[in-house]
């Protein structure tokens, strides 16, 4: 027995460190721009009134405001809602506030009216997820300064998200985020209205190599269900990630072995998945093989149980660095064999790189779907002293659902620290067009830490680069000590 514990410590300590020095002989390849690129924006004057992601439409009306002080009333089916309207108090004689649905406006999958107006607050959604974001609107402007004297302004906002994926990642190297952490986080998704959480980091055993074959143990496995909970109550869809490459053996039994661990998170509550092959050598990368066991996992898993999501899967060749760009390169096998319904990420020119419509055309093309970008930021598991704190760019703000399915960014290991960046993310993918790096920034810094606000900005202006790999413009606003002139002792 003892020996082998022995015999099990020592092999987790070679996966350890095996683990370690396969991500470092990879950053030879990583091939990073060094480009700053340009940051844009300006803070602008929201009148008081702040709320992210930036709706598409908003109208103030030419009317007093409707007083909250005496609390509200609920109407119709607003009265389902009673829980996420805890941030309003009920009073008989308060102000009410309606919800309807109406199928007909549901051309955008959670789209959303909120009026405030002499009547009371209305809200007309096509269904219950629109209502949802709705009712976070509505949390934000009673939290807006212009509502500080216990009276909504009088407006109407018209809105609905532009990117279909819009969320996170959990996809680093480095110790996986605690359970406490991922609660907190999922309920800022909720907030700001992402609606993905895909569920992969590199160090959960059960996740990769060695154990992806085996169930979770009991204390994982009621945490999973806890979390699949805390996302369904946020309308994020949590997707439970598998990375079985790096020793998956293309035969019967390892299909099985996959369809069982799948079955095994589907007792759990998962009703979304997604196959990652990054990062992985040998027989695991063959795209044929690949794309195989996706389409088998789609017949086989995804159709039979009627209630699972469209999968995700991540190519080994998820960057323009090292894909083969011809006829004869993965990225055209996928293309050709991968099930139309199966999304396919793709990070970009480069590992850690911007959103371009460029590189979003060159993958398109090939896999024959539009991709859904892995975006690389703030994710610092390749420059671990880092805090990245700078604002988000890089994002290009013509995108559209036409050239992507949309962006999940993979953070860095330290949780609450990346819900700075996070905060952005939520607020490009919901209104691309509308997206002001510095703006979003300043809002994040001041929603974040509303009491130190300017202590927390005066550190995150000076920890936003790099150094190395996706470099980043930082201490922009100090004009006495530029980079150019710094020389090292
Ligand atoms: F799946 C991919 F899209 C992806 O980005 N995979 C990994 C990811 O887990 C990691 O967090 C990220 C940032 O370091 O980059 C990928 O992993 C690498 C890639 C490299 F080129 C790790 C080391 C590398 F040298």
């Amino acid at each position: 027995m003892i020996k082998n514990l022995r015999t099990l410590a020592l092999a987790l300590v070679a996966i350890v460190v095996a683990g370690v020095v396969s991500a470092q002989d990879l950053s030879s390849q990583r091939g990073e721009s060094q480009n700053l690129g340009g940051l844009f924006g300006e803070k602008i004057d929201h009148k008081g009134i702040v709320i992210n992601p930036t709706p598409q439409h908003i109208k103030l009306l030419d009317e007093s405001g409707v007083s909250i002080s005496n609390g509200i009333v609920l109407k119709g089916v607003a009265k389902a809602f009673s829980e996420e309207l805890r941030f309003l108090k009920q009073g008989k004689r308060g102000t009410k506030l309606a919800i309807t649905y109406d199928k007909a406006a549901n051309e955008k999958r959670g789209s959303y009216t909120l009026r405030i107006d002499r009547k009371g607050i209305n809200i007309t959604a096509g269904e219950e997820l629109g209502a949802f974001y709705a009712i976070q609107t509505l949390h934000q402007i009673v939290k807006s300064p212009a509502s500080a004297n216990g009276t909504l302004p009088a407006l109407v906002i018209t809105d609905y998200p532009d990117l279909e994926y819009r969320g996170v990642v959990e996809g680093f190297y480095g110790t996986p985020w605690s359970h406490e952490v991922r609660l907190s986080l999922i309920d800022t998704y909720g907030r700001y209205k992402m609606n993905y959480y895909i569920y992969g980091p590199k160090d959960d055993p059960y996740h990769s190599s060695p154990y992806w074959r085996e169930p979770y143990p009991a204390d994982k496995a009621q945490e999973i269900r806890e979390l699949v909970e805390a996302c369904n109550k946020n309308r994020v869809n949590f997707v439970w990630a598998i990375h079985p490459g790096q020793d998956i053996k293309w035969k019967e039994s390892d299909i099985q072995n996959l369809l069982r661990k799948f079955e095994s998170m589907y007792q759990l509550g998962v009703r979304a998945f997604a196959v990652h092959f990054d990062d992985i050598s040998g027989a695991g990368t063959n795209p044929y093989y690949q794309t195989e066991l996706m389409n088998i996992l789609n017949d086989d898993f995804v159709k039979v149980k009627g209630d699972v999501a469209p999968l995700i899967v991540c190519p080994t060749d998820y960057t323009r660095l090292w894909a083969n760009p011809t006829e004869r390169g993965s990225l055209v096998i996928y293309g050709n064999e991968l099930n139309p319904s199966i999304d396919v990420f793709w990070t970009g020119d480069a590992v850690c790189s911007d959103m371009t419509p460029s590189t979003m055309e060159w993958i398109s093309s090939r896999i024959k779907r539009p991709a859904l970008f892995w975006w690389n930021y703030p994710v610092t598991d390749y420059a671990r002293h880092i805090m990245m704190q700078g604002p988000v760019y890089g994002l290009s703000p013509i995108l559209t659902a036409n050239e992507t399915r949309g962006l999940v960014s993979n953070p860095m290991e330290h949780g609450e620290a990346s819900k700075l960046a996070l905060y952005s993310v939520a607020d490009y993918t919901w209104n691309t067009e509308a997206y002001n790096p510095i703006d979003s920034w300043e809002r994040g810094l001041e929603s974040l830490a509303p009491e130190v606000k300017e202590a927390y900005r005066l550190f995150a202006i000076h920890s936003c680069d790099t150094e190395t790999g996706y470099r980043r413009l930082e201490s922009w606003e100090t004009t006495t000590f530029g980079f150019e002139d710094y020389t090292p002792q």
